[in-house]
């Protein structure tokens, strides 16, 4: 632990990449844990433009409950770590893919207790890959928009619709099988060819693009430190990879505490 903190603290490049592990000690039940079920469906099968299109009201359930199940989930110590260190090192980023906002809502809090300023807090925005539950965009036409409301999925005809044209809205995510938006995801390979470490946090690392992100890094002359409760396919090209939960291993891991 020691050696990753002094190699994580060292670096002026740092590039964090999470996933659903960092949000698990939260609540949030992570896509490929125990939990990760939802009826008996895997996300695979819902999170797809073929599975909204065959049945959109499925999938507005699916993430209705969702929504309402995250929106009630805090930041935990390991989204508070990582928003300090975003907020005091203005070369660190944050690339995360998960939807649940939690990141967000830590930096927020951040701000009202007057850790940082606003103009801090966009610029340690997470560079969001896949997305957010609580955004919401359309079928026909460019119109988005934020919203939290619980969804109203009981029948077809109750589903959220555009105000502009009419046409079915759809959750603002990006599902298996559809392309990230290429200017965040030129962001986040920028951010991983330009770091000196990639610190990866609560991923299996089995979807890509994201999970390419820290080889990047590493073919680049970088060096990649993994946090997980388990070994992934990113262990074996980790310099370290601390066995352990986010919520325990962060706080440690990004606080350098002042030299005696
Ligand atoms: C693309 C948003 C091409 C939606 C998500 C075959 C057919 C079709 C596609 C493919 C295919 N084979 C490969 C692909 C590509 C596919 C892919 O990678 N599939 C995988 C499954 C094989 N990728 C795509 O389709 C991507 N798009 O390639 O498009 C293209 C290009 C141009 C033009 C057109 C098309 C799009 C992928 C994005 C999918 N959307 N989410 C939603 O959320 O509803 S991905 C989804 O999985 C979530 O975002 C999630 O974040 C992500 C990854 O999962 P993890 O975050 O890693 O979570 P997981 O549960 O797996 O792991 C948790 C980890 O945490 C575990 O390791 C666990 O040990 C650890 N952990 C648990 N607790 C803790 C912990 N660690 C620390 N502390 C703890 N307490
Ligand atoms: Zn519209």
């Amino acid at each position: 632990m020691d050696d990753a903190r002094h190699l994580v603290a060292s670096a002026r490049k740092l590039l964090i990449l999470t996933g659903a592990g960092v949000s698990a000690e939260s609540g949030v039940p992570t896509f490929r844990g125990p939990d990760g079920l939802w009826k008996r469906y895997k996300p695979e099968e819902l999170a797809t433009p073929q599975a909204f299109q065959a049945d959109p009201r499925l999938v507005w359930e699916w993430y209705g409950f969702r929504r309402e199940r995250v929106g009630a989930c805090r930041p935990n110590p390991a989204h508070e770590a990582i928003a300090r260190l975003t907020l005091e090192n203005e070369d660190a980023r944050l690339v995360t893919q998960n939807v649940d906002g939690l990141h967000e809502l830590a930096l927020e809090e951040a701000v009202t207790e007057g850790l940082c300023s606003e103009t801090s807090v966009s610029r340690a925005a997470p560079i969001r890959l896949h997305g957010s539950l609580f955004w919401t965009r359309c079928t026909g036409c460019d119109h988005r928009t934020l919203d939290r409301h619980p969804v109203d999925a009981k029948s077809e005809a109750s589903l959220p619709r555009c105000p502009k044209c009419a046409a079915l809205l759809r959750p603002d995510v990006v599902w298996f099988g559809e392309g990230l938006d290429p200017e965040i995801l030129k962001r986040a390979m920028e951010a991983a060819e330009t770091a000196e470490v990639c610190l990866v946090v609560g991923t299996s690392a089995l979807v890509h693009p994201a999970a390419s992100l820290p080889l990047l890094t590493k073919e680049s002359g970088g060096v990649v430190v993994e946090v997980n409760t388990e070994s992934t396919p990113l262990t074996d090209v980790a310099m370290f990879s601390l066995r352990g939960r986010a919520g325990q291993i962060l706080p440690r891991l990004l606080t350098v505490e002042s030299e005696p």
